[in-house]
């Protein structure tokens, strides 16, 4: 192991002359669990192949992008395809239309579509069309929500349900955040009580309809549809910022799961089958404020390219014609049900909340069911877990506050040789 970790040393060394923290972004560092970040030298199925020799099961599948995984051969010779035909023209493309066909299809709420190249881009246009659209600026997000690294949105947690927002991010004026209202997931009386102060100010409330960014946390009961009545009764526009639980649970978004239409919902990740790709899209008559119908400017460069929006297609093509759900979802209830055995029977305090095919490992006795909860976890026994896991060659999300996930490509070897780990790792706690 030791040579292992010194050969990820080595390459981040060389990495840290060229690129900050030697990574493109942050949470690659491991700088929430310590440690040297593992290269990758290449993926294929469940395994990453780690730049110093080791394959290990990925649970990260760039963030959740993979529910295919790695390398999917259907996806592979689509590319291969694709690309011959070049890269990116800057112009319409028939491959465009048919993606947002697929999407509009899958997710009923989404009449429109705009594709974008990534989540930060399609939460930014969702968010900028909400406000063209109602003429309002405030708009309502939750602690431990992240909607991508826009300035609006990168905001400390609120400390009432009228607090505006501060600036979460060094560069961020106090000025583009005092619009945003940060009230805890889950306390749907913050929200009303932050409406009732707003009535005509806010502009929407953007929400992970199942959050991921603090971990796995699911709504409340009826909180989702109180979301929905509260935006209704006050004219303000109901945002899902599904980029990663679209897909993810079910075809389509949670949306279906939780049978709640929003007016705009974002996607990403899956939707772009490990390609630069996302989108936002919703009711027609929303989406006409957007250039070049309506005055809401938004645009990008590579912007529904032919080489994305192929692995896009052969992804969600795949998703519906393989109902692949069912067997994802209970191989990841298996690996869940048995973590959570493994850790009774070491005495280990954990909650794990899963849902559709990601899963977090709470180190906590505490339901976790918003930030608060979410930071009761004791970070020290996260740590220990998580490299524990990963000396026996299984990679998990370097973060307590992140979720991870299962692929089609998981076989119930790779889930009871991860159980296996588990069992180990509780030992060494
Ligand atoms: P991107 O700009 O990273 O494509 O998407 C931003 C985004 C928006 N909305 C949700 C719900 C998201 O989860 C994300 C990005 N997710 C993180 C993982 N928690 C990406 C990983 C990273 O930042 O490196």
């Amino acid at each position: 192991m030791a040579r292992a970790k010194m050969k990820h040393a080595r390459l981040l060394k060389t990495a840290h002359r060229y690129l900050v923290g030697g990574v493109n972004s942050p949470v690659r560092s491991f700088r929430s669990v310590g440690g040297v970040p593992v290269f990758v030298k290449k993926a294929q199925g469940s395994r990453i192949h780690a730049a110093d020799g080791r394959k290990l099961i990925d649970y990260v599948l760039s963030w959740g992008a993979l529910i295919l995984g790695h390398a999917h051969p259907a996806i592979l010779r689509a590319l291969s395809k694709a690309i011959k035909n070049g890269t990116s023209y800057g112009m319409p493309t028939e491959l465009e239309t048919q993606l947002a066909k697929i999407l509009v299809d899958a997710v009923p709420s989404m009449e429109q579509v705009r594709l974008t190249s990534s989540g930060t881009e399609a939460v930014m246009g969702a968010t900028r069309v909400a406000r063209a659209f109602t003429g309002r600026d405030k708009i309502i997000k939750f602690e431990g929500g992240y909607h991508g690294h826009a300035d609006h949105l990168l905001v400390k947690a609120g400390s009432g349900a009228s607090t505006l927002g501060t600036p979460d991010s060094a560069g961020v004026p106090l000025d583009f955040t005092r619009h945003t209202l940060s009230l805890p997931y889950n306390d749907f009386a913050k929200v009303a009580a932050a409406f009732k102060k707003y009535p005509k100010e806010i502009a929407a409330i953007i929400i992970e309809p199942v959050a991921g960014n603090m971990g796995t946390v699911l709504p409340a009961k009826g909180f989702l549809k109180g979301l929905r009545k509260l935006c209704d009764r006050y004219h303000a526009l109901l945002i899902f910022d599904e980029v990663m639980s679209g897909f993810r649970l079910t075809y389509g978004g949670a949306q279906k799961v939780f049978g709640i239409r929003p007016d705009l919902t974002c996607l990403g990740k899956i939707i772009g089958g490990g390609m630069p790709l996302a989108a936002f899209g919703g009711r027609r008559e929303i989406m006409k404020v957007l250039a070049p119908l309506g005055p809401a400017y938004q645009a990008g460069t590579l912007s529904g390219n032919p080489v994305a929006v192929t692995a896009g297609i052969v992804t969600l093509q795949w998703l519906k014609q393989h109902r692949v759900y069912p067997a994802l979802i209970e191989r990841t209830k298996k690996l869940c049900v048995g973590i959570q055995d493994a850790a009774a029977d070491a005495g280990v305090p954990v909650r794990i909340n899963f849902i559709g095919s990601m899963f977090t490992v709470f180190f906590t006795e505490e339901e976790v069911t918003d930030y608060e909860t979410a930071k009761s976890q004791d970070g020290g026994l996260f740590r220990k877990f998580f490299h524990a896991m990963l000396d026996q060659s299984v990679s998990m999300a370097p973060s307590p506050f992140e979720a991870n996930f299962v692929s089609v490509a998981h076989t119930d070897q790779d889930i009871d040789r991860t159980l296996r780990a588990v069992r180990v790792a509780f030992k060494q706690l």
